[in-house]
């Protein structure tokens, strides 16, 4: 049976006259319809974030807390049937979907500390009777604008420490996945936030509806995870009326192997970092750098072990290791970037094309003899496609590991002490797995990217400092 879900406007759960498709992307059948909220509903939700934002900021932080705290543990009570809602929408396997889960609560459970320890600073004065104090208070309303391919973790990272700082929220979610997010929702209102706190937007309009939660005098702070495109556009909407902006965008990210590197270990980092959630991760490897003296034993190993750990099917079989692509565009541009690499002398080693004729499944694929004149090289994938590239010297590597316009995770894998620090000092990005193809599942670590890949950072107390201004007060007397 499909469900049609609602939106959350001011502690209210609203029908909307139209509704959109939820399609499953393994089968492309409707699991479901969601509301399909226009401008007026955003507007009403804005108006509710803004009215009750003063009573938020300064309901006590304990209390804050201990709503967080709630909804931390019904989240993890509720993990396994979130998760299957989250597979049905998005695709991903459900152990993949039941990980997320669990990570998506930490961040709830990690807020609910920070919430009690956002705290000023008395600073002496040069004069013995003036005192400066310095405060930290809540920005006001947030827009929080999240994606599909984690669309549980990606809500709760900017939803929890939002909520922590004493902000109040609209958020809007992907077109594709609103599902998840109705349910993250439903559970939050069971926690016992006060109305117009949180407040939920479902939307097949995200240009309409994202230019209202981005430009409105309301709205102080925007914080989105998307495509670079979407994000400058976020950023020039929110310029006019200077709101605060977190940005985490693409990335493109380089994955160098040494040869002192064990390479089994960097084999399995490579199926890790580049083929979970079928690769449709902003910190996912999207450039293979081998050192040219053990190209072909790690090409060979590393073709080896994608043959034999995927096994592409629905995300609620239980062999499943590999979902789909999220939509036919995704398909499209994983065949673009191989067939434009293929046209240009790359090899295919193994996969290569699409899987089946139902849904929009990819063969994990690995290329060989790839060069920088290729799409692949300089865009990012957002599929199960690694191609490679050799390298001769640390100092060639580093720079063409630089040479891109995201900067967002990087990978190295070497066992020489000294070029493991020199080299995740010099890369350009905002994180470094070394020999850790998992830098990334950690809510207590600064998450974000440099140049085009975002601004900010969430996770940990940095996660908070987005949702916080800075005041001082000077006294005297
Ligand atoms: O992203 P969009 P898409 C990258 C990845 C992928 C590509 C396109 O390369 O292939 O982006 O994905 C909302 N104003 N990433 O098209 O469109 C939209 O509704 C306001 C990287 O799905 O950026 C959704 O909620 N909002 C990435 C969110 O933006 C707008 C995750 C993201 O969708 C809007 C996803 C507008 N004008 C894709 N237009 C990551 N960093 O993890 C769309 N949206």
């Amino acid at each position: 049976m499909t469900t049609t879900s609602k939106l959350y406007i001011n502690g209210e759960w609203i029908a909307t006259d139209s509704t959109f498709e939820v399609t499953d992307p393994a089968t492309g059948q409707v699991v479901g319809y969601a509301a399909d909220a226009d401008v007026s509903h955003a507007d009403a939700a804005i108006d509710a974030a803004h009215k009750a934002f003063p009573a938020w900021a300064a309901t006590p932080a304990h209390k804050r807390s201990q709503m967080l705290y709630k909804w931390y543990n019904l989240i993890m009570e509720q993990r396994n049937e979130l998760a299957a809602i989250l597979t049905g929408e998005m695709g991903k396997p459900l152990m993949e979907a039941k990980g997320e889960l669990i990570n998506a609560a930490g961040f709830v459970q990690w807020y609910a500390e920070e919430a009690k320890r956002v705290h000023g600073e008395t600073i002496p004065h040069l004069e013995p009777t003036k005192r400066i104090t310095v405060l930290k208070q809540p920005v006001g309303v947030v827009s929080a604008i999240t994606p599909w391919n984690f669309p549980a973790g990606m809500i709760t990272r900017k939803v929890a420490p939002a909520l922590a700082a004493g902000c109040t929220i609209v958020l809007k979610p992907a077109e594709q996945t609103p599902l998840t997010a109705v349910r993250l929702i439903e559970l939050a209102e069971q926690a016992g936030f006060p109305a117009g706190v949180i407040n939920l937007i479902t939307t097949s309009k995200p240009a309409e509806v994202g230019t209202m939660l981005t430009t409105d005098k309301r709205v102080r702070k925007v914080t989105f995870t998307g495509s670079t495109e979407v994000g400058k556009l976020i950023a020039r909407n929110a310029a006019d009326t200077v709101k605060r902006v977190s940005l985490e965008l693409g990335g493109h990210a380089p994955f160098i192997v040494f040869d002192d590197a064990d390479i089994k270990k960097a084999v399995f980092g490579l199926i890790n970092s580049k083929y979970r959630n079928a690769g449709q991760t902003c910190i996912c490897t999207n450039r293979v750098y081998v050192h040219k003296n053990i190209a072909e034993e790690f090409v060979k190993a590393a073709a080896e072990e994608v043959q034999k750990q995927f096994k592409l099917g629905h995300g609620l079989e239980k062999e499943t290791t590999m979902g789909p692509l999220i939509d036919q565009q995704a398909l499209d541009k994983a065949t673009l970037h191989v067939e434009d690499a293929v046209s240009k002398g790359a090899t295919v080693v193994t996969g290569g094309k699409r899987h089946g004729e139902q849904g929009y499944f990819f063969e994990p694929t690995l290329l060989s003899g790839v060069t920088e004149e290729m799409r692949i090289a300089t865009e990012e994938t957002f599929g199960p496609v690694a191609p490679v590239f050799t390298f001769e010297t640390e100092q060639e590597v580093l720079a063409r590991a630089n040479n891109s316009d995201y900067g967002l995770a990087a990978y190295v894998y070497t066992n020489d002490l000294g070029r493991s620090i020199r080299m995740s000092e010099g890369l350009e990005y905002g994180i470094v797995g070394v020999n850790d193809p998992m830098p990334a599942n950690a809510v207590q670590a600064p998450f974000g990217g440099m140049k085009q890949s975002g601004l900010g950072r969430e996770g940990g107390h940095y996660g908070m400092e987005p949702f916080l201004e800075v005041k001082y007060i000077s006294t005297g007397f």
